[in-house]
């Protein structure tokens, strides 16, 4: 609730400078600080929608240019936003815009955040690890130069972990080793040129921290679902995008649209594949609290940003049984696995730094499940049936384009 801004900032207004602000993530997160009584700028440079290009993949639900839905937020809530289209790979248009709003918080959304699409072919191998690792260290030397005070709040993944059969920690481990004893970073064995881009990006941070005396929060973030926050539900100008091809679509929110038009569930090999998943409202709720409760000068602190661990197989059977209650004719179909990763393994990952910051997560059940596939169904007549099946082949990842059977004209839709 915002009751006022002395108790919705915390007590503390913040200028709030959002990377990837045009994303999934990134747009409800400027929202969601700016009704709360922060100054808000956003910065994206629209790369997501060229991407979406290439392979002609689109949002399921319509959404304005980032210049339309600041006009249109004003409009509803008559607060105002700053924006800025721009690369952050581009150092002198980040260090103007960081010399311009000087912010006290960076939040970092602002990368190719695709594990199929990272692992197409060579191009997209290199493409990711630069965008990621260039735009990261750029903002490292901005903050370095011009706001070495500010508390950067960088999305990090679960994934950066891989699946290690002992306990998942948060970012460290106290290891002995031949009598001798240090806490040391959680050994990271991740599942695909993305991921590992991310891994990249923690070992420089936490290197600036060091050296610089930079404080920094690293958010490793498990899947995001639902498309719901209090503010993109005021009005469909507001929505957020919403993912659910073969390429970048993740799995839950994939299931809905597939049970909302009888499309057999695309559980990916055996489906014991365990993960972390959160709300999307519990995003923003988590990247809030890390930014009113900031890390230390020098500090490079780690989350595991989740709220609950499932096996791809257990959302399927959930989702498929919600659907059925619902009218709706699904089923689930184990397909031949595209990717290679380990498909029935120990999982039991930390997740209660959050919590212990006052965390109250949005649990998933039945009703969320039947929320989501009610709201999509808004869009039925936007789903590319043809889109929906995986193309990108982690062992056939080659040095030129792999082909994509289901690639249809942009602007085509199966009704
Ligand atoms: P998204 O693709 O919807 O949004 C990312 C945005 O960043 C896009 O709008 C894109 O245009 C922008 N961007 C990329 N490179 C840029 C650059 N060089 N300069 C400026 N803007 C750039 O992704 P999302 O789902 O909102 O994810 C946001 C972040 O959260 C990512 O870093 C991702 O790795 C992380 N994350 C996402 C999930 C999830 O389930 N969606 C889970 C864990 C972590
Ligand atoms: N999967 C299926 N069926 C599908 C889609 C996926 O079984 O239709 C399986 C995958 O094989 C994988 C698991 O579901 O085992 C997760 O895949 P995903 O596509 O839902 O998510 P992932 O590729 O891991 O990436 C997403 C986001 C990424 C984020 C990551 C968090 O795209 O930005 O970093 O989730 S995590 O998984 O914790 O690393």
């Amino acid at each position: 609730m915002t009751t006022g801004l002395q108790s919705s900032t915390g007590g503390r207004k913040r200028r709030v400078m959002i990377l990837g602000a045009d994303g999934y993530l990134g747009w409800p997160t400027g929202l969601h600080f700016c009704a709360r009584g922060h100054d808000v700028m956003l910065i994206d440079n629209y790369a997501r929608r060229a991407w979406d290009l290439e392979f002609s993949t689109d949002t399921l639900v319509p959404i304005l240019t980032l210049e339309e839905r600041v006009a249109a937020w004003h409009e509803i809530s008559g607060r105002i936003m700053n924006f800025a289209v721009g690369d952050i790979c581009d150092y002198h248009f980040l260090y103007e815009a960081f010399k311009d709003f000087k912010p006290d918080v960076i939040i970092h959304y602002g990368e190719q955040r695709c594990a199929p699409f990272s692992m197409v072919d060579r191009e997209h191998a290199v493409m990711t690890q630069i965008n990621n690792v260039q735009g990261t260290l750029n903002i490292l030397y901005a903050m370095k130069d011009l706001t070495p005070h500010a508390h950067l709040v960088k999305l990090g993944t679960m994934g950066e972990y891989g699946t290690p059969n002992i306990d998942i920690e948060e970012g460290y481990i106290e290891i002995t080793h031949k009598g001798r004893t240090d806490v040391l970073p959680y050994p990271k064995q991740p599942g695909s040129f993305y991921h590992l881009s991310k891994v990249h990006d923690s070992h420089n941070i936490m290197f600036c921290c060091r050296i610089w005396g930079l404080r920094a929060t690293d958010l490793n973030q498990g899947v995001v679902y639902g498309l719901a926050t209090e503010e993109t539900v005021r009005d469909p100008a507001l929505a957020t995008r919403f993912d659910y091809d073969g390429i970048w679509g993740t799995c839950l929110n994939r299931y809905c649209v597939q049970a909302l038009i009888g499309h057999p569930l695309t559980v990916y090999g055996r489906g014991g594949q365990t993960r972390g998943f959160l709300n999307i409202r519990d995003t923003l709720a988590c990247v809030e609290l890390a930014v009113l409760n900031p890390a230390d000068p020098g500090e490079f602190r780690v989350f595991n940003q989740f709220t609950e661990q499932f096996s791809v197989l257990q959302l399927a059977q959930m989702v498929n049984e919600v659907a059925g209650k619902m009218g709706l004719k699904t089923g689930i179909q184990n397909l031949e696995n595209p990717r290679i990763e380990s498909e029935d393994h120990y999982y039991n990952a930390k997740h209660t730094s959050l919590i212990d910051l006052g965390l109250r997560p949005h649990l998933l059940s039945s009703e969320t499940l039947e929320n989501m596939i009610s709201f999509i169904s808004n869009y039925k007549e936007r789903v590319c049936p043809e889109k929906i099946l995986p193309w990108v082949k982690w062992g056939e990842t080659r040095n030129r384009p792999a082909a994509a059977p289901h690639r249809i004209q942009p602007g085509s839709r199966v009704v």
